[in-house]
């Protein structure tokens, strides 16, 4: 499947910022994080720590990622509904699968994809992601909606961090030397949006 054909940004060694690529098709991919959330509820969760998220989420395919009291891992079941995770779309899939490939990872195949939903105030501190088992292969994350600022650092929490505004059909690739990069998002603005309304989501691709 082909996808718009857009400028590519180098972030770092492995990161690779794919500027409105899947923009053509935003709509699409909210019609479909609709239908799924219908099935898996976006919901708030706590941090290990103990501390409210402010981003809403929930997942789709073989695997979801959880946060709770007991630490962040995949679960095969949706904790809030006791069942699977919804299937993964298939339009989900090519878009990861092809955005992997377009940047130097081909046969990418993400069994999960973490739905995030940021609105007015909501930002995500500095982490890594780290909780997969296979860290040969990188993540695909997709931006829809509002903008936000991307904040990208080194492997160490106190390397210095570059900013990125991320826009609505952007899509990061982060692999290689950057897998275990530290990333971030700022604070999310009031605004509105042809296509989400007064929100962003984030769609993250991993191959747990
Ligand atoms: C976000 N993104 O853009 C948060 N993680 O809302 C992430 O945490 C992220 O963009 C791994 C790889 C790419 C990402
Ligand atoms: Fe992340």
């Amino acid at each position: 499947m082909l996808f718009a054909e857009t400028e590519t940004l180098d972030i770092a060694p492995g990161a690779v910022l794919l500027r409105a690529a899947v923009e053509p098709i935003a709509a699409e991919l909210v019609a479909e994080i609709e239908r799924l959330v219908a099935r898996s509820p976006l919901r708030s969760v706590m941090t290990p720590m103990g501390k409210p998220m402010s981003v809403e989420m929930t997942n789709c395919g073989t695997v979801g990622w959880v946060s709770d009291r007991r630490g962040y891992r995949y679960e095969v079941n949706d904790p809030l509904t006791g069942g699977p995770w919804p299937r993964m779309p298939h339009l989900f899939r090519n878009v990861a699968t092809s955005m992997a490939d377009r940047v130097g990872y081909p046969g990418f195949e993400p069994d999960a994809c973490l739905v995030n939903r940021y609105s007015p105030g909501s930002k995500m501190g500095l982490h890594q992601d780290r909780d997969e088992s296979d860290l040969s292969q990188p993540i695909v994350s997709v931006s829809i909606g509002l903008p936000i600022t991307f904040k990208f650092g080194g492997t160490r929490r106190t390397d210095p961090a570059r900013s990125i505004v991320l826009r609505n059909g952007d899509v990061v690739v982060f692999g290689g030397a950057s897998r275990l990069a530290f990333h971030g998002v700022g604070t999310l603005r009031k605004g509105v949006h042809e296509v989400t309304g007064g929100c962003r989501y984030n769609l993250t691709f991993r191959r747990v």
